[in-house]
Order: structure tokens, then sequence, then C-alpha cells
């Protein structure tokens, strides 16, 4: 019997993607010249199309494509029913220890994200289309709690890419400052400080966060402390990925309220303790808020983070924990007085318009959201990108997701991503032309060697 529903699912395309990314550096390496991510495509019976990005990887493109038969047929009120569909029948990879990111190893970032995420945000565009409503509109208990999403600037440190026998974009034209700062080798105090100005210019940002785990401790507060000067009134956040030890995150950051709003990440696993336990010692040391993107990435991990007092502000990136699930985070940690957030990777706008979905439903006080995105400006894949203006993202009075898919646009980075030798992130390669057989430890800032 085929009643008046909604749509049916006639068509779900994958489409693996690269763009184009600067010399960052982190406690995992230096970012290559690409990166990569996989799009989802959706177009129901009535011709509508509903996107979604995911990180990118050969796994992930082959968990995407292994939905196709939970998906199309669909109707696209039942994206639930898919979503639990392709939990129990669809692939996952195999060899998860159950470690996820909390020594930031790069290779089980597979294992953290949900794939069928892309599938959902595609779904949801569907839907919001389908019954005139934004995405922020049919998540949660709430539906929509604001109509401007505060994102923060996300400031790194930069190797000198001339130094590297790599593709590296080398532009000689820029807008402005920011495009000709995004670029630039990057690594001492003023640098960090031009590049919040230029990012404050560009995009109004008045809250920062600076990437370390790539000079000493000490070095990488002298940026945060020259940052607080030119920014006095910006919430600063500084996350070295777990790198530091405990007594030298404490020693790094007591006291330093004033010039931290909150520090992510500070240390990770020692002498036999989790990273959560270690995380609850320092907080109780310091007395300073805990963010994290490491040690709650799913909901066990978050059960010991939470009994534990481990964290005051969970990153709940949409990408590892599916944009219902992000929200759902969102109400367990308001109603405990905690404070939600999101973490991110290298994007396209697909990811940057879901995520201001997503932190558009998140209720109470959140904390300004990560984004790669001003690393990407100018890479769009969609015709109508969402902007960020005075540090925040309006939402456009639009049903879905907000934004349509340019199909030449995602097919010139189809062509960018099959023209790359390897399509999984691997940030030791560039490194190692900074410094000869450098290899990875996650107690090691990544130019301390
Ligand atoms: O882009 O290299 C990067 C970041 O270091 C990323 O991989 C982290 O997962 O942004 C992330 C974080 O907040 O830890
Ligand atoms: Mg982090």
């Amino acid at each position: 019997m085929r009643r008046q529903g909604s749509p049916i699912i006639t068509d779900m395309k994958v489409i693996p993607v690269a763009g184009y990314d600067s010399a960052l550096l982190t406690l995992s390496g230096c970012h290559g010249p690409f990166f990569t991510r996989n799009i989802v495509i959706l177009e129901d019976e009535t011709g509508n199309k509903g996107i979604g990005e995911i990180h990118g990887g050969e796994d992930i493109t082959r968990m995407l494509e292994s939905y196709r038969p939970f998906v199309v047929g669909q109707e696209i009120a039942n994206y639930r029913g898919c979503l639990t569909a392709i939990r129990s029948g669809g692939l996952s990879v195999k060899g998860d220890s159950g470690e996820g990111l909390q020594g930031l190893n790069l290779a089980n970032l597979k294992f953290v994200v949900q794939a069928e995420a892309a599938v959902e945000c595609a779904m949801m565009d569907l839907l919001g289309k389908f019954v005139n409503q934004p995405i922020a509109a049919l998540l949660g208990d709430g539906g929509q709690q604001r109509t401007e999403v505060p994102f923060l600037g996300y400031l790194f440190y930069i190797a000198d890419s001339e130094k590297m026998n790599m593709p590296y974009l080398r532009e000689t034209q820029w807008k402005d400052e920011w495009d000709r700062v995004r670029r630039m080798e990057t690594l001492t105090p003023e640098g960090i400080v031009s590049q919040a100005k230029a990012a404050h210019r560009r995009y109004g940002f008045t809250n920062f966060k600076l990437k370390g785990g790539v000079l000493s401790g000490d070095e990488e507060m002298e940026a945060i402390q020259a940052l607080h000067e030119a920014f006095p009134e910006a919430r600063i956040n500084l996350d070295p990925n777990g790198a530091w030890s405990l007594e030298e995150a404490i020693r790094l950051c007591k006291g330093k309220h004033d010039i931290l709003a909150y520090i992510e990440d500070p240390c990770g696993p020692e002498a036999g303790f989790s990273s959560r336990e270690i995380m609850a010692e320092f907080k109780d040391a310091t007395g300073l808020p805990v963010a994290t993107n490491m040690i709650a990435t799913n909901w066990r991990q978050f059960h010991h983070a939470a009994a534990l007092r481990a964290v005051d502000i969970v990153l709940a990136d949409p990408h590892f924990w599916t944009l219902n699930g992000s929200i759902r985070m969102a109400y367990l940690l308001k109603d405990w007085g905690l404070t939600w957030g999101s973490h991110s990777n290298n994007h396209f706008d697909i990811t940057l318009a879901a995520f201001a979905q997503v932190a558009a439903a998140a209720p109470g006080n959140i904390s300004p959201i990560d984004t790669h995105y001003i690393w990407q400006d100018g890479q769009e894949l969609c015709d109508n990108p969402m902007q960020i203006r005075d540090g925040v993202i309006k939402l456009p009075d639009l049903p879905g997701l907000g934004v349509e898919i340019n199909m030449d646009k995602v097919m010139k980075a189809n062509e960018l991503y099959h023209r790359l030798p390897y399509h999984d992130r691997d940030d030791t390669i560039s490194m190692q032309y900074l410094i000869k057989d450098w290899q990875y430890h996650s107690k090691k800032p990544c130019l301390v060697r």
C-alpha cells in the first residue's frame, strides 16, 4: 500500500573530494597541501537534493557506499529508521582498539567518525525542504534555539611551505590580509597575533583558539599572553591535544584564569592513569575549565569523564556524535550545568552549514564553536555558502540545510581528489621535510625533538 507520505529517495551519490590546505602544525605533524572529504548527495522523487559532508579517506567512502541499499527507496521522513538499518547492516571498519582519540592517533579517526551522520544530514536536508523548516527546527526537544551561531577564530602555527617540496598553494594575489597570513610561516607570538588580527578583520571573531602541541608549553603560553594583550575582552583557549604531562600542565595553567578562559585537552593518559583521571586531577589543581574532543568521543567515554568531573565543555562534533546525538549531548550538558561546543577538522561549506544548524538547536549558553573553514574559505562546493560575519553565522531563512550544492564545483574537487597519490590524512609526510625522519609522539610537541 502506498499511502500519501513524504517523498521517496531515488538516488544516492557518494563523491570523494579534495581541497587545498595550509601547512598547519599540530601535535600530529604538519597538514599536507590537500585535505579530503566525502560528500553524500541524495535526490528524492520530487527532484529535491539533500546533501551531507563527512571526513575523507577510502574507508569512509566504502562505509558510505555500503549504506546505499538502506537509503534508496526509503521515505525521507523515515530517516531515523534508515540510520538504524545502516547501524546494523552497514559496513564498519575493522581494527578498532577502542582507544579513540585519547592519544590523537589520526589512524583512529575513522573509528570515531560516525559516517552515517552524512546521510542523516542529507536526509534532514530533504525533510526540512519537504516540511519547509530549517534542520535546526527539527532537532532536539525544543527545535531552533537561536538565529545566530557564534564561532571562534581557530589559529594555528604554520610551517614555511617553501621548505617543502610539496604542492602547497602559493598565491601571489590576496583579497585581504587574512588571505596572505593564512599561507605564511607563523611561529612567534607576534605572528599569532597578526593572524588573529587578520581573522578578526575578515570574520569579526571576538574569541580565539590556538592549536598548540607545536612548540614548548612555555612558548605557547607566551602566544596566549600576547593574544590576551591584543584582545583583552576575548575568550581565549589553547589546545595542545594532550601533549603536556599533568605536572607541566598544572605549572603552565595554574593562576592563568586572567588570560585563558578555558583549556582544551591539556594532558592525556600517564603513569597508568587514563586521560579522564588525569584531566580530573588537572581540574582539581587549577580550577580552570576544561574542554575536550579527545577524552569523551562516545557515550561510554563521556559517562566516565562526567563521573570523574574531568570536563566542563564537551566539543560534541556532529560528525563524531551524529547531528541528533550532538543535540542529545547539548540537552544533557545544559541540565547538568556543563557546556556544549563543537570540535572540527578541515571541511567545506556543507559542514559549515551543518554545524551552524546543529549549534542553532543546542540549548543554553554554548561555547563559540570551532571551524577550520577560514583556512578553506574560497573553495566552496555550494552556491550560497553561509558567511561568518561579526564572529557569527546568521542562519538563512531557508528550509533544510540552507545551502545548495553546485555540481560543477563538486566535480572539480572530485577531479583533484583523484589526482592525489593518497587519500587518507597523514601529517608525517610534510613534517619529515621539516625534521628528518620525524615521527609522531603523543607527548612531544611536533617541533620539539
Ligand atoms: O586540524 O590538525 C588539526 C587539528 O589538530 C585537529 O586534527 C584536531 O582534531 O581540531 C582538532 C582538535 O581540536 O583537537
Ligand atoms: Mg581539540
